[in-house]
C-alpha cells in the first residue's frame, strides 16, 4: 500500500465501507501509505475511539465535524469530496487543467449528492433510527427513488461520459482516470449490491455507466484492493444496503 514516504491517517466507522470508502479507493489507487485508524485495536489507537477523539481534539485549526477524517502530518480534514480532493491532486489523479479540477469538484459533489439520497432510501426520516423503526417511509422513498432520481442520475452520469467520449475521453472528465471515476465506481458496486432487479432493469441503457464501473474495477491497484480484506464486504449498516423489500421486481 506503499511508495512514498507519506502515511496519511483515515478515520472513519470500522466495519463499513459508508463515505470512507470514497477515501479508501483513492488512497487504493494511488497506492499511498495509509492507516485506517478505527481498524487497528483499541489497545493501538483504534476503534470508534479513535474516531471520537479526532472529533474532540481542539489543536487542529478547525475542528472536524464528522468522519470520514483524514489526517495529513499536522492537517486533519473532514468532508468525503474534499479530503478525496486533496488525495488525488496529490497523487495525479485530478485533471490537468484548473477549469476541469472545478468540473471534477462538481462531479464529485453531485455524486455525494447521489450517495445521500441512497442513503436515504433506507433511513428518509433520521440517520438515529433503525431501518426497522422507518420501514412504511423508507419503500415510500424507494419507489420514487428508483422510479425518477436513479434513471436521472445514472442519466446524468451517461450524458458526461457521452460527451466525454466525443472528444476521445474513456472517462468522466478529460483523457486520464481521476479520483471521480472511482467514486462513481463506487456508487455502481453500492447500488449493485443494494438494488440489484432495479439495476438490472437500467443497465442497457446506460451502458457507458457499467462500462466505467468494469474499468475501473480492472485497474492493477484497484483489483488488488478489492480482492483483499482491506475492502470490507457490502452489508446492512452502511449506505447501500441490500434490503429485498426495497428493490423492484424481479
Ligand atoms: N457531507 C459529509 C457527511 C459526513 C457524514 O455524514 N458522516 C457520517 C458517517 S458516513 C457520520 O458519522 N455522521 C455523523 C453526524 O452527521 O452526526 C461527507 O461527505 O463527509
Amino acid at each position: 500500500m506503499s511508495n512514498d514516504d507519506t502515511s496519511y491517517r483515515l478515520y472513519y466507522w470500522p466495519g463499513i465501507q459508508g463515505r470512507g470508502e470514497f477515501v479508501r479507493l483513492v488512497l487504493e489507487d494511488a497506492r499511498a501509505s495509509y492507516v485506517d485508524v478505527a481498524r487497528l485495536p483499541e489497545g493501538e489507537g483504534g476503534g470508534a475511539a479513535a474516531i471520537v477523539d479526532a472529533l474532540q481534539r481542539t489543536d487542529i485549526g478547525t475542528p472536524t465535524y464528522a468522519p470520514p477524517i483524514l489526517q495529513d502530518g499536522e492537517l486533519f480534514m473532514a468532508q468525503t469530496a474534499t479530503i478525496c480532493r486533496y488525495v488525488a491532486q496529490r497523487h495525479g489523479l485530478t485533471p490537468d487543467a484548473v477549469e476541469d479540477r472545478f468540473r471534477a469538484d462538481a462531479l464529485q459533489l453531485t455524486i455525494a449528492d447521489f450517495a445521500d439520497e441512497v442513503h436515504d432510501t433506507h433511513h428518509p426520516i433520521a440517520g438515529a433510527l433503525y431501518y426497522e423503526e422507518q420501514k412504511p417511509e423508507a419503500a415510500r422513498r424507494t419507489s420514487v427513488f428508483l422510479e425518477q432520481r436513479l434513471p436521472k442520475y445514472l442519466g446524468y452520469f451517461e450524458r458526461v461520459l457521452a460527451q466525454n467520449a466525443a472528444s476521445g475521453g474513456r472517462w468522466l472528465i478529460g483523457s486520464d482516470c481521476t479520483y471521480v471515476d472511482l467514486s462513481l465506481f463506487q456508487v455502481i458496486a453500492g447500488l449493485e449490491y443494494a438494488f440489484p432487479n432495479a439495476m438490472r432493469a437500467l443497465e442497457s441503457e446506460h451502458s457507458r455507466v457499467i462500462e466505467l464501473h468494469a474499468r475501473v474495477a480492472d485497474r492493477p491497484n484497484i483489483a488488488a484492493y478489492l480482492a483483499s480484506d482491506r475492502r470490507i464486504p457490502f452489508n446492512e449498516h452502511g449506505i447501500f444496503r441490500h434490503y429485498a423489500e426495497l428493490d423492484a421486481d424481479g
